[in-house]
């Protein structure tokens, strides 16, 4: 079973092009099982009457709701903890954001890339196959400028994309790493879109196997704005940074000694 986790925050534009989709590739192209897990996110506009309708139309997804806004910190971790309940050691967890910017097409791929071995595969602009259409100057700069950050300061061999949140992960992985962390598996709730690059650092700190897979990002279908905050998630990244490091040797000393993931 293919557990697809979707954050949702005033999504209700392309959440009517993205869930179609999902719900054709896999009933038509791919054949396998699967269930969405939603989570609206105290939207302002109608991403919940829309979620609800999807499923009352048939569409197997399980809604979780956010009265007010939390931000996308709090929202994966109760869909990663929704999801490590429900799902079965040998399923998959895949994650992709709401905004119609990542296509399922790449979904095979990135299973192709669990089932040859990796624990977590991030959907990549960075590999054969991959890239990226629509995004401005400034963007494009900014997402480049970030991943090299993420790489100088947690170096994982072979993985340049840290910053897409299109990703599968081994169900049994979250489920150590939740029974791992616990609360602490995505500490930093408040910081815009770090907890992100959170889960990376983690999941490294259990000694998970990262592998990538080529996904075209596909900006220009966005109708929605961006809810990147910038400033924030640069300060979280800052943060992150100081946490893994410092004092003492910080997280690597922290958690050297849990059990790995094997
Ligand atoms: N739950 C929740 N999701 C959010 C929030 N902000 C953004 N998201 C979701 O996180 C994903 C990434 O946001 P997005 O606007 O696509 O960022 P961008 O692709 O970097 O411009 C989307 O699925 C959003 O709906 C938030 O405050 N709460
Ligand atoms: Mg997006």
């Amino acid at each position: 079973m293919i557990y697809i986790l979707l954050p949702a925050y005033n999504e209700e534009v392309d959440i009517d092009f993205l869930v179609p989709k999902i719900s054709k590739y896999f009933s038509e192209e791919l054949k396998w099982d699967y269930h969405i897990l939603a989570c609206n996110d105290g939207s302002k506009d109608n991403t919940k009457p829309k979620l609800e309708s999807l499923k009352s139309n048939g569409l197997p997804i399980t809604i979780l709701n956010h009265k007010i806004n939390r931000g996308l910190g709090e929202t994966i971790r109760d869909l990663f903890e929704a999801a490590a309940e429900m799902a079965s050691d040998d399923d998959i967890i895949i994650r992709m954001d709401c905004d119609d910017t990542h296509e399922p097409q790449f979904i095979k791929g990135l299973v192709d890339k669990i089932h040859e071995g990796n624990d977590v595969v991030i959907a990549s602009r960075f590999v054969e196959g991959g890239g990226q259409e629509g995004l401005n100057a400034y963007r494009t700069f900014i997402s480049k400028m970030a991943n090299y950050f993420m790489k100088f300061f947690f170096p994982i061999k072979g993985l340049k994309e840290y910053s897409s949140g299109y990703r599968a992960y081994r169900a049994s992985l979250i489920k150590h790493a939740i029974g791992t962390f616990g609360n602490s598996f995505i500490q930093l709730k408040g910081l815009g879109f770090s907890c992100t690059l959170e889960k990376v650092i983690k999941l490294k700190l259990l000694g998970a196997k990262f592998g990538e897979a080529p996904m075209v990002l596909r900006y220009d279908q966005k109708r929605g704005e961006s809810k990147m905050v910038g400033s924030v998630t640069t300060f979280g990244y800052m943060v992150l940074v100081i946490l893994y490091y410092w004092p003492w040797g910080g997280w690597r000393a922290q958690y050297k000694n849990v059990k790995k993931f094997s």
